[in-house]
């Protein structure tokens, strides 16, 4: 499913940012890179056969910036949403919260975000028994674990609640909508492809993920490794997938572990944003910051030193902000019965304009953004 239209002001700006971009990252991307054995330049990848990879194209991840617009009424009456993040320490879910908030003064709704203060698929359950409880409207959820959070989520349903999903799905039974960040094979390969162009195609790497049980980090780590079997891809070994639970401390003691089980290890990917950053930490203390190289998915707030220090060269992400907007917007719609989660279904999320329902019920925010020094201070989350 694909956003299908933007508000002619914020289309054109947004259009403009992107071009601008992507200018911008290919100028400087002629220059840009480490030594790189197959001397691969920004913007391509270690691939060899012609069918492509789903190679995602760059976008702005800059909020747009016009005026609000659209939204459900709810039959006049303020929907009452609740987030439930993974775990609410995570900067990640707070910085979207920030959109969820956004998009709730909009509309006049309700906000609150709760949850565990450790990603944990046990104490979420609770959580969702809680606000079932409290009978608020609708329950946005980003899932430790996909199966977990089922029945207390189906039961949520069947009083009326509407579920949404959003970062991380649930079981699809479990849920009404599910707001994906971007495309999740986009996700995963363009990890692979960053590191790919920053090792020149050879060496061992590890993936550092969040919890074992991560709906979304599980997904992109099998595109990862259906890029890694593509051709031209033989010389860059996956030696192991561990797991940081999202927690700094065992992401930053994986990371040094790592380093001594594999000494010849070239590269890491941390498809989490608590991970990278830990995994930078860990990789300056040791002194071993640019030499092992490292990439993956982080907020561009808590990355800049380590891209300033050339610990990290490039990583990816969305906005999250823009995610967090979107899910309250999606949720709104289902409150207030402007969609169901059927295929097909429109509905408008103020600045972001239309959205339609995809294939599963999946909402799709849009492709994601890579984060290198030249573009990084445009960024603010
Ligand atoms: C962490 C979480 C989240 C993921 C980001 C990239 O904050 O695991 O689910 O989307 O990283």
């Amino acid at each position: 499913m694909t956003r299908t239209n933007l508000g002619v002001g914020a289309g054109a700006i947004r259009v403009l940012l992107i071009a601008t971009l992507l200018v911008l990252n290919a100028l400087v991307g002629l220059g840009h890179g480490p030594v790189a054995a197959r001397g691969l330049a920004q913007g391509e990848d270690c691939a060899t056969d012609a069918a492509g990879g789903g190679s995602p194209a760059a976008a702005s991840p800059a909020a747009a910036a016009s005026p609000a617009g659209g939204g459900g009424e709810n039959g006049g009456t303020p929907p009452n949403i609740a987030f439930l993040p993974k775990d609410v320490e995570n900067d990640y879910f707070v910085t979207a919260a920030g959109g969820a908030e956004e998009a709730a003064a909009e509309i006049g709704g309700e906000f609150q975000q709760v949850g565990p203060a450790t990603a944990s698929a046990a104490e979420q359950v609770t959580y969702v028994q809680t606000l079932t409880q409290q009978e608020v409207d609708a329950i946005v959820v980003s899932a430790n674990d996909p199966d977990a959070l089922s029945p207390s989520l189906q039961a949520a349903m069947d009083q009326g609640i509407a579920v949404v999903s959003y970062d991380s799905d649930v079981a699809a039974e479990a849920r009404m909508a599910f707001v994906n960040q971007a495309n999740s094979e986009a996700i995963g390969r363009i990890q692979v492809q960053i590191m790919g162009r920053l090792l020149g195609c050879e060496g061992e790497i590890a993936i550092l993920s969040a919890a074992s049980t991560a709906t979304n980090q599980n997904a992109w780590i099998e595109f990862m490794r259906d890029e890694l079997e593509r051709p031209g891809y033989e010389n860059l070994e996956l030696v192991t997938v561990e797991y940081g639970d999202d927690d700094a401390q065992v992401s930053y003691d994986t990371t040094v572990e790592l380093l001594t089980a594999y000494p010849d290890l070239r590269g890491i990917i941390s498809p989490t944003s608590v991970g990278i950053a830990a995994a930078a930490q860990a990789l300056e203390a040791e002194g071993r910051g640019g030499d092992v190289q490292l990439t993956g998915l982080g907020l561009p707030n808590a990355l800049r030193a380590y891209v300033e220090s050339g610990t990290i060269e490039e990583f990816a992400l969305w906005n999250p902000v823009d995610l967090g907007y979107l899910a309250y917007y999606t949720a709104a719609a289902l409150v207030d019965g402007t969609i169901t989660g059927a295929l097909g279904e429109t509905f408008e999320a103020g600045r972001l304009g239309s959205y339609t329902i995809g294939e599963s019920g999946e909402v799709l925010l849009g492709p994601p953004f890579v984060f290198n020094a030249e573009n990084i201070g445009e960024f603010d989350f």
